[in-house]
């Protein structure tokens, strides 16, 4: 067992900061797969996240098998659907999406979860999700039909964030979506960090060292990155020490 949970807590009292690689098993090349942890594995990410909108049955548990014979950091799921929960990593995300109001991605898709969780290891951390508008529709629009929630409108926003730690979720995920052409703003990131006493994720449309180190600048505790290390692996290189 890994502790994830108590492991985020802990180097945030530290003083650290925390990144997420998302590995997409749709996108991802099993092939690849071994490689491409080695990569990860020499940078300085501190998570694993695994997970898409749209993944083919089996294809997370076979991959996350493959990743995990090939580092020691923790295996953490992002399911966009309960077809991706496997016992093989070492924690999940337990998503609700709080921006929108389909009761499905709030309390229907948990439901239907249950008996594959019941039994299992997975460390299950509540996590309230919330998408941030960012100028055109994501994958999770589409898949969830939720509309994201305005970027000006900051109060709601931290709101929303405050309403999902007061419901018990243990991390808030503030999401622009995949391949972003902008990342969450960054008053947004600071505006909602002050709302709230739970670690705070910031992810989507991240591509620069500089970008991502303004996220943590702005309250971030956790950065998650897929597309900029899918497209150029040479990503890694950048953030070294
Ligand atoms: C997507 O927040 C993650 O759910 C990561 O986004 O692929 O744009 O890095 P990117």
């Amino acid at each position: 067992m890994k502790a994830v949970y108590n492991n985020i807590l802990g180097a945030i009292s530290e003083g650290k900061t925390l990144l997420a690689v998302l590995i997409d098993p749709d996108k991802m090349d099993i092939k690849k797969a071994a490689v491409f942890v080695e990569k990860i594995n020499q940078s300085v990410a501190t998570h694993i996240f695994v997970g898409g909108s749209t993944v083919d049955e089996y294809a997370t548990e076979i991959l996350v098998n493959e990743i995990k014979s090939y580092t020691e950091l923790p295996i953490v799921l992002f399911p966009g659907d309960v077809s991706q929960i496997t016992h093989q990593a070492d924690a999940l995300l337990f998503l609700s999406l709080i921006s929108g109001h389909n009761p499905d991605y709030l309390i229907g898709k948990h439901v239907e979860a249950v008996s594959k969780l019941k039994n299992s290891d997975l460390e299950i951390i509540p996590t309230g999700y919330i998408l941030i508008e960012n100028g055109k529709e994501t994958s999770v629009e589409k898949v969830t039909k939720t509309k994201p929630l305005p970027r000006e409108n900051l109060q709601r926003i931290a709101h929303t964030a405050k309403a999902g730690e007061l419901l018990g979720m243990r991390l808030i995920y503030l999401e622009a979506g995949s391949g972003a052409l902008s990342p969450v703003p960054l008053e947004i990131i600071s505006f909602v960090k002050q709302e709230l006493d739970i670690p705070l994720i910031v992810g989507g449309g991240i591509k620069t060292k500089k970008q991502l180190d303004a996220a943590y600048k702005a309250g971030a505790d956790l950065v998650v990155i897929g597309t900029a290390f899918e497209e150029d692996e040479h990503f890694f290189d950048a953030l070294k020490f």
